[in-house]
């Protein structure tokens, strides 16, 4: 089980508090589909995925960098058990979607990198290391039900 410290604590909340999900997801989940493009073979049925240009403007990929992020919230609500929390989530990319669990951390890179542009100098190295010690749980939850 893992063990959190007041300040991660305060600081994922504080995070997630501020976020909005409209700007950060759809940049985290776009930026994803450019840095590592072969995450575009599980989104086949997007339509336009052929430039840079062409994913930020995709309402699709929009829609889904959403849809990321309330996942995500699910484990701030929850953080004392995100292994039980995404359970259900880690069998259907797993088994359904076929998606491999590598691809979480790319995704993980994406939303810190995300994060840490929207927060500017209020992204100190403490609170990075919650950031990413939070999403290092959430990567190896979804993990959690490949065999
Ligand atoms: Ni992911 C659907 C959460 C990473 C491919 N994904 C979902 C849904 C949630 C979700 C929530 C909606 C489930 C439902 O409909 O019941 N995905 C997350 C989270 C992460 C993540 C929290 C990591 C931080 N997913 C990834 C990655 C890929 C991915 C890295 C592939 C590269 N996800 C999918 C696909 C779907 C999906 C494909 C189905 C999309 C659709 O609309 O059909």
């Amino acid at each position: 089980m893992v063990q959190w410290t007041d300040f991660e604590r305060a600081t994922i909340q504080n995070i997630f508090g501020k976020m909005d999900y409209e700007d950060v997801g759809p940049a985290a989940f776009g930026r994803c589909l450019v840095v590592y493009p072969w995450t575009q073979r599980y989104f086949g049925n997007f339509g336009n995925l052929y430039n840079a240009a062409a994913i930020q403007a995709n309402p699709m990929v929009a829609a889904h960098g959403k849809t990321v992020l309330r996942g995500l919230d699910k484990a701030v609500k929850n953080m004392d058990d995100i292994k039980a929390t995404y359970a259900e989530l880690s069998v259907l990319h797993s088994e359904k979607l076929h998606v491999d669990p590598d691809n979480f951390r790319l995704l993980a890179d994406c939303l810190t990198i995300v994060v840490a542009s929207r927060m500017g100098s209020d992204f100190t190295a403490d609170v990075q290391a919650a950031f990413q010690k939070f999403l290092a749980v959430v990567v190896s939850s979804l993990g959690r039900q490949y065999h």
